[in-house]
């Protein structure tokens, strides 16, 4: 990680005017990357570590697919073709989320944003709460190792977007068509980090615990 970057990080996020009115110390972390970049695998474990909430806006999906809600029915017809599910249905999820959790120490968003329009309704749903994103962590992985890790997953999970190679290369086709802009929305702000996401579960996750631990100081 840079030097630069990190010191223009601790500056925005000591001489924000959220910091300064609020001195919120929540720690808000987008955890990003392409599908089956381990984001889902990472956050259990940072959470378990650092003690935050965890939301996963394709777990939220699959919870409301298993009950046969309207939203779940509709979500599941995005999903299945390895689309995105649309930006009003999943802003309206995500909020109903976090007002059900007013009281966290900080939160791990795992899935979400995936879209400019979702970065810039989370901004404003965490400054109403009076914080903000302290940083945005993309896990890196090549493409062959993502069709691998899901080809894999899809013969035991049951989901229907990971055992079709072909919805899988289209998910990763709409990662970088839609969502990987996300990134360098809040990198022009200095909230970004990049971690090598290749290697063993817990090589990875001290990585990431590394970099936790500079954004925290
Ligand atoms: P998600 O549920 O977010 O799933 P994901 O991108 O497939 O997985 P993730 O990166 O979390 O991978 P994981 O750790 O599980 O999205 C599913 C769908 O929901 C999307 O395609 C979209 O349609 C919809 N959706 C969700 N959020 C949305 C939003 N905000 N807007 C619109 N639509 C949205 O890891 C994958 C596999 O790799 C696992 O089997 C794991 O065991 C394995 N693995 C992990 N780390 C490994 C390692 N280091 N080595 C080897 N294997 C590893």
């Amino acid at each position: 990680m840079n030097i630069l970057k990190r010191l223009r990080f601790i500056t925005n996020f000591l001489f924000s005017p959220i910091h300064q009115q609020t001195k919120s110390r929540m720690t808000n972390i987008i955890l990003f990357g392409p599908p089956g970049s381990g984001k889902g695998t990472q956050a259990q474990l940072l959470v378990e570590r650092f003690g935050l909430l965890h939301i996963s806006t394709g777990d939220l999906f699959r919870y409301e697919i298993g009950n046969k809600t309207p939203l779940g029915i509709e979500a599941k017809s995005y999903i299945d073709r390895g689309a995105l599910v649309p930006d009003s249905v999943t802003i309206g999820m995500l909020k109903n989320k976090m007002d059900a959790s007013p009281e966290v120490k900080g939160i791990i968003f795992d899935g979400y944003p995936r879209t400019i329009p979702q970065a810039a309704a989370l901004d404003n749903l965490l400054s109403e709460r009076g914080s903000a994103v302290h940083a945005i962590i993309a896990l890196e992985v090549e493409e062959e190792e993502i069709v691998k890790r899901l080809l894999d997953r899809g013969k035991t999970s049951g989901r229907t977007d990971d055992n079709n190679e072909e919805v899988i290369r289209h998910r990763i086709q709409v990662y970088h068509n839609e969502t990987s802009p996300v990134f360098n929305y809040y990198d022009e702000k200095g909230k970004g980090f990049k971690v090598a996401g290749m290697g063993s579960i817990e090589d990875i996750a001290s990585r990431l615990a590394g970099v936790m631990h500079s954004i925290d100081k």
